[in-house]
């Protein structure tokens, strides 16, 4: 399994010693993996920060988001097992993912989306892959309640993250940004939605420091939507609501292994408005060029926040994951952007005038 060719062979290729994978699990890879870890000091500077920022560019794997990590796992090891048919609640990022892996694994997808609430190009993934969509009319939380009685009937293999080689895939992003740095981050930031993510930074993080290739343990600082943000709330919400729907999620199902990553990190669970989240969202495109989903776009308001508070020492090494790509929401893209095209005829002195020339 661990050819450690000079090709990239994706995630389960280049980290299974740490994966629970044998020679006898079917590698389902897209090559996922191996995204770029830029530096973005325009963005420091606009927000007025005094240290590194590097933003783990997880929209640029087979997918355009981070969930490709943790579904090579999980489908590799549904196909180990015999599964014929994978199945998750999703967001929109889980199902394309799942979609996607389940069609090479030749097997079989069902995916459960909150009916009028997942982002335009999430929806077009499923449907391309080929997984049989549902859309349910209710939230997130409700679809997952629904695929985890499913799963009790053992004729559907659950991928969704409380499915733990889930989080085992996903870890490897964090030995990738030590990998990348050459040390690990004095912070981490992303995004939480079902809290999986998180989990399994914390996880990976602690395994490359203990395997002596981390020469430190960074603080972990996961942001949530201020209108849904149970953890912070410190309880379920009911109705979650957010422009983020990638992290409209009332009930995490990895609630505990969020809290244990912020407490044993020395870390941080806080939350931030729609308002903050869309200003952080046209900031990042526009100083950096790098164009993010809205849920990407928490972790950064909330460094905007920590600037503001004062907690970040000058001169700290800051990571933070961008979980999904731009592209994947078209819709909130062009509202936010606050304008329009220009529509003129097709001269020469037409083009002049609106340009300003
Ligand atoms: C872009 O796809 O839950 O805290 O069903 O798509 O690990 O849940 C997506 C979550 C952050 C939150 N950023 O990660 C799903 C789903 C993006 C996401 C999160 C999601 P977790």
């Amino acid at each position: 399994m661990n050819s450690q060719s000079a090709r990239w062979n994706g995630v389960i290729d280049r980290y299974a010693k740490y994966l629970p994978v044998s020679d006898a699990t079917p590698l389902v890879s897209l090559s996922e993996g191996n995204t770029p870890l830029v530096r973005v000091d325009n963005f420091v500077e606009a927000i007025g920060g005094k240290f590194e920022l590097w933003l783990k560019y997880e929209g640029l794997n087979p997918t355009c988001s981070f969930k490709d990590r943790g579904m090579t796992m999980a489908v590799s090891k549904a196909k180990e097992r015999g599964a014929q048919v994978v199945i998750c609640a999703s967001t929109g990022n889980t199902s394309a993912s799942a979609a996607a892996y389940a069609a090479r694994a030749k097997m079989k997808c069902v995916v459960l989306l909150p009916h009028g609430n997942i982002a335009q190009g999430k929806l077009a993934q499923a449907l391309m892959y080929g997984a049989i969509t549902v859309s349910v009319q209710g939230n997130f939380d409700e679809a997952l309640r629904i695929v985890r009685e499913l799963g009790e009937t053992g004729k559907v293999d659950v991928v969704n993250s409380i499915n733990p080689v889930r989080i085992e895939g996903q870890k490897t992003a964090a030995f990738e940004i030590c990998d990348q740095l050459g040390r690990a981050p004095d912070f981490h930031f992303l995004p939480v939605g079902n809290a999986g993510n998180i989990t399994a930074y914390w996880k990976g993080f602690k395994e490359y420091h203990a395997a002596g290739l981390a020469d430190r343990l960074p603080r972990l600082f996961g942001f949530q939507a201020a209108g849904a943000a149970p953890i912070v709330d410190g309880h379920p919400i009911e109705k979650p609501q957010t422009v983020a729907s990638a992290i409209r999620i009332g009930n995490p199902a990895s609630w505990q292994g969020a809290t244990n990553a912020s407490k044993e990190s020395n870390g941080h669970i806080g939350k931030v408005t729609d308002e903050e989240i869309i200003h952080a969202y046209k900031t990042i495109a526009r100083t950096d060029g790098i164009f993010v989903e809205p849920a990407c776009a928490a972790p950064l308001a909330g460094l905007i926040q920590c600037v503001k508070a004062g907690t970040i020492p000058p001169g700290s090494v800051i990571t933070a994951t961008m979980t999904g790509h731009g592209l994947k929401d078209p819709d909130n893209a062009i509202k936010a952007a606050g304008f329009e095209p220009f529509v003129v005829e097709a001269t020469k002195a037409a083009v002049m005038k609106v340009i300003g020339l």
